[in-house]
């Protein structure tokens, strides 16, 4: 089903009418075949909705329709890609092609995409299938208005879309318009719930069945399964046992019966989402077990009815640095988890932080995701902007994430991080080869805000992230490009080519006014990780150090002198990072610790790259103003305020940045400006 917004305040993201005319156009047949549950009546009344605004024409036909007399024909047919979707043009026809109706839903969106370009000269079928089989978002909403976080946790777009007054939406139309933008992105799968798991969350497992089945009949005609995150304590919190001890038969019993109950509710319920012996969740530690035997238990419930366990990786002992600032935090995961390869079912999916940290601007990526070619693993993301400007920032992600997809981790660089998830050939070492694929995730960036996402700009990551999970191949600007053709339809030429100017490069300029060279966490603690605090972290118990002093900054995390972790790595990114000849600049701080002299790859010494990288991010930020400024008439008057408001911000906040950090290098260093600009 198809619902319209309930208000006509909230902003229709990427799928306003204008941006399916191309299509509504034609004169349009869809044959469902025999596939016509609730994802093709999805197909059915896109179809009927774009046509009807559009003067174009449905016909529902079948088998033995034929595609004279039509512009378009959707088409459900056994012979379709799996998964995927097929489209070609033959005879002045566009024929669109998959063995069920989530695929026709895709390709659907494929020619919405495409526009007119889907219906000009004839050409040979071209297959899209997604690389990752699951393609997840996960929202951290609780019930309650948390006293410190907030009702989204980490969320910088107002409440939640799921809950108010403490308890499920009653008007869950918000959810249906959502459910409708993540299908057409391809994006199969949502968590509803904070993975840090409170009391009345807790309850959606049980109490809160019959709502959770609401939400997931608005996802289902869309073609993604609902999960919900629980707590490992759910026998106690829940059940009243006096243990969540995996290896007791109560608690076996009391994960079946919740299982079982959970399917009679749901048939096609997801799974499970697991944050355990982190951060304060409870998990299996406390019983002396291992993070295999908690994610199984689990597993075993779910098992009989096809459902998947989600086991995050981000566990650590946070006040663990604090206690002895030897060891070190971005070892953890690897720790933990790399001596259980193998000990998982197959029906667990171990979720990995794409970095060893937590959702740095720049890290590097996870060790953990080449260490494990007997686990099903799936890379996590955030979309949410928790340490890239809180939705207040123009931060474009897509390259950031298209990085991490594509890096080579694997032994001997022979296989990148979307493929390592996707259980593509070569990865499974396994007797029998054939594991099935994990996984991408990532952390959802929506909340009850009238543009979705705070800053109306953010919406681009929400929808580069579902199309580089379903294509990490694709290029991260022209997604962008594609975003902003559909989101501002028919525009002036000139807002295509100003959000290019502001967007494209617009991570890399987040990084160069913030924490420098890798080094991260220069966030304040006090504004939940907003703005500069270059110490805030440097004696805190949950720190994470760049151990400046007056001679030099940076983590020696080598094996010869350091923590170590560079060992974590496979080759040849053991050695490279290691040796600080082949370290890459933007990780540099990140492995080693060095002088403030020491010279760069780019020929710079480290304190000028800080002292003119920050300045320079400023002074592009400031020129950001104007060209938005330029665009007044030419988009939505709210939405363009809106965007002015937050760069006004993104100025002052940049400008901070800018400050403080030169100034701390320069009282620590004592090394002034080589270019004389002054030092506050
Ligand atoms: C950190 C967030 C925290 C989350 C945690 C997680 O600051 O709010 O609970 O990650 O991923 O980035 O569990």
């Amino acid at each position: 089903m198809v619902s319209a917004s309930t208000s006509p305040r909230v902003h229709p993201a990427w799928l306003p009418d204008a941006a399916l005319a191309p299509l509504g156009a034609r004169r349009v047949l869809v044959d469902l075949g025999r596939d016509a549950g609730p994802v093709g009546a999805t197909v059915v009344e896109e179809v009927r909705r774009a046509t009807a605004a559009h003067g174009g024409a449905l016909t529902v036909g079948d088998d033995a329709s034929s595609t004279d007399g039509h512009d378009l024909v959707l088409r459900v047919a056994p012979d379709g890609p799996d998964h995927g979707f097929t489209r070609l043009r033959t005879g002045g026809v566009t024929v669109v092609v998959a063995p069920d109706a989530t695929g026709l839903l895709h390709g659907l969106h494929d020619v919405v995409r495409a526009g007119d370009a889907a219906f000009g000269a004839d050409h040979a079928p071209v297959t899209s299938r997604p690389v990752a089989p699951v393609r997840m978002l996960d929202h951290w909403d609780n019930i309650d208005v948390h006293p410190v976080m907030g009702q989204v946790e980490r969320g910088y777009a107002g409440g939640s879309i799921f809950y108010a007054d403490g308890r499920v939406r009653e008007d869950l139309s918000r959810v249906a318009d959502y459910a409708r933008l993540l299908g057409s992105i391809g994006i199969n799968a949502v968590a509803i719930n904070n993975v840090n798991v409170h009391r009345t969350e807790a309850r959606l497992l049980t109490d809160g069945l019959a709502d959770v089945a609401r939400v997931a009949d608005l996802f289902r005609p869309h073609g993604v399964r609902t999960y919900l995150s629980v707590s490992f304590a759910s026998p106690v919190v829940l059940g009243g046992l006096t243990t969540s001890d995996p290896a007791d038969p109560d608690v076996q019993a009391w994960w079946a019966a919740a299982a079982d109950r959970v399917y009679a509710t749901i048939p096609d319920f997801g799974g499970f989402v697991v944050k355990a012996d982190s951060e304060g969740q409870p998990g299996p530690f406390a019983y002396g077990r291992d993070h295999a035997d908690g994610a199984n238990l689990l597993a075993r419930a779910l098992r009989p009815h096809g459902g998947t366990v989600f086991w995050r990786a981000f566990v650590y002992n946070h006040e663990q640095d604090w206690r002895d600032r030897r060891t070190d935090r971005a070892r953890a995961a690897y720790d933990h988890f790399a001596p259980l390869d193998g000990r998982f079912d197959e029906n667990v999916v171990l979720q990995v932080k794409y970095g060893p940290i937590d959702f740095q601007p720049r890290e590097p990526i996870s060790p953990v995701l080449a260490a494990m070619p007997r686990t099903r693993l799936a890379v996590e993301l955030q979309v949410t902007q928790e340490y890239t400007g809180h939705q207040k920032h123009v931060c474009y992600l897509g390259p950031l994430w298209s990085q991490v997809l594509g890096f080579p981790l694997a032994e001997d660089a022979t296989r990148d991080v979307a493929r390592i998830v996707s259980g593509l050939p070569g990865h499974r070492d396994t007797p029998s080869g054939d594991l099935p694929a994990g996984g991408i995730t990532a952390v959802s960036n929506v909340g009850d805000d009238e543009f979705w996402t705070g800053h109306p700009l953010a919406q681009a990551n929400l929808y580069a992230y579902g199309r580089l999970a379903w294509n990490p191949e694709a290029d991260p600007v022209e997604l962008l490009d594609e975003w902003i053709g559909l989101t501002f339809p028919g525009a002036d030429p000139r807002v295509r080519a100003t959000l290019h100017t502001l967007m494209d490069d617009s991570w890399l300029t987040y990084e160069a006014y913030t924490a420098p060279l890798g080094v991260g966490f220069m966030v304040d603690p006090g504004r939940g990780h907003y703005g500069p605090n270059v110490d805030g972290y440097e004696y805190s118990k949950w720190g994470t150090y760049h151990f400046a002093d007056r001679d030099g900054i940076g983590v020696d995390r080598t094996v010869a002198t350091g923590t170590g972790y560079a060992g974590q790595y496979p080759s040849p990114w053991r050695e490279t990072y290691e040796d600080l000849a082949t370290c890459p600049d933007e990780l540099l701080l990140f492995f080693h610790h060095v002088p403030y002299g020491h010279v760069l790859h780019s020929g710079k010494t480290v304190v000028q790259h800080v002292y003119d990288s920050r300045a320079d991010a400023v002074d592009v930020v400031t020129s950001w103003v104007d060209a938005w400024a330029a665009l007044d008439g030419l988009v939505p008057d709210g939405l363009h305020a809106r965007v002015a408001e937050r760069l006004d911000e993104q100025v002052r906040s940049a400008t901070e940045w800018r400050d403080q950090v030169r100034t701390y290098f320069f009282r620590k260093s004592g090394v002034p400006d080589a270019t004389g600009r002054p030092i506050y």
